[in-house]
């Protein structure tokens, strides 16, 4: 399985679409568990990528294919993630905020929050504040959840929280913020109720935010 893994995460520095939808099957047919896949296959191959991006020695095009691969790869394991008849824990509202063209994590975020049984409604990436103030009217969910990806694009979550005060809806939702930069002090700054590092810790306080909204 350990060689399994390697050569998954090879396909998604590789860029190979293919080879990981592939070998992410391989995985599930032998028996790994879709989190130990991501964990171990997909993640690592991506945080390679990452860190070839910064030091220069991988371009934007070769990014875009080792996110084509990790996506297809995701695309396998999204019917063993997404529950089919878990009750609804809750209804989230959840977008890439504006400026910010990452939507790895926040379709990771989506699908574990699907698999525990909420209902999300996904606003996509580069999302203006006005644009979630809308979404937030229309669909009234318990939680609004905002991610970024770019240290120029995070300060756009406090405009998001901004804009539900100016429209007078802000103790309507509670506000999750998550993405590689951000922090849990950054996530007080900006007037957030909550910050998630990850796409499982994303789940957990998903429901507690919503057993707060419960209770109040
Ligand atoms: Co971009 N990029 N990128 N990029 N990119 C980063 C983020 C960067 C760190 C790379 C680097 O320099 N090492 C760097 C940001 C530097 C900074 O701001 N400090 C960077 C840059 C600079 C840029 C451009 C500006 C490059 C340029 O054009 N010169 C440009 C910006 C475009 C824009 O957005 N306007 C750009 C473009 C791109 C691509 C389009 C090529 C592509 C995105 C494709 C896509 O998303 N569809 C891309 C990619 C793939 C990356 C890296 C390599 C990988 C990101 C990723 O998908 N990780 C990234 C380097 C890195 O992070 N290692 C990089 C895997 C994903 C599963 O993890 O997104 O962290 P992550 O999500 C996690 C958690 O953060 C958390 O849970 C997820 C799962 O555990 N999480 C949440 C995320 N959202 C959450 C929300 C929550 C809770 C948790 O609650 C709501």
């Amino acid at each position: 399985m350990l060689e399994l893994m390697r050569q998954l995460s090879q396909a998604v520095i590789d860029g190979d679409p293919e080879t990981a939808a592939r070998l992410t099957q391989e995985a599930l047919d032998r028996q790994a568990r879709p989190q130990e896949i991501i964990d171990n296959g997909l993640m690592p191959g991506m945080d390679y990528v990452g860190v070839q991006f910064r030091k220069g020695d991988m371009f934007i095009p070769e990014v875009l294919l080792s996110a084509k691969a990790m996506q297809q790869g995701m695309d396998v394991l999204r019917p063993h993630l997404v529950g089919g008849s878990a009750p609804s824990q809750g209804s989230i509202v959840l977008g890439t905020v504006q400026g910010d063209l990452h939507d790895i994590g926040k379709n990771l975020v989506r699908m574990m929050l699907e698999a525990a049984g909420f209902q999300v409604i996904d606003l996509g990436v580069d999302v203006k504040a006005e644009t979630f103030v809308e979404a937030i009217k229309t669909h009234r969910p318990h939680v609004l959840g905002l991610s970024a990806l770019l240290t120029t694009t995070m300060r756009n979550m406090a405009t998001v929280i901004d804009s539900l005060k100016e429209a007078g809806i802000r103790q309507a939702v509670k506000v999750m913020v998550g993405g590689a930069p951000v922090t849990a002090d950054f996530a007080r700054s900006t007037g957030a109720d909550g910050y998630a590092p990850n796409a499982v810790a994303a789940v957990d306080l998903a429901r507690s935010l919503v057993a707060s909204l419960v209770a109040a």
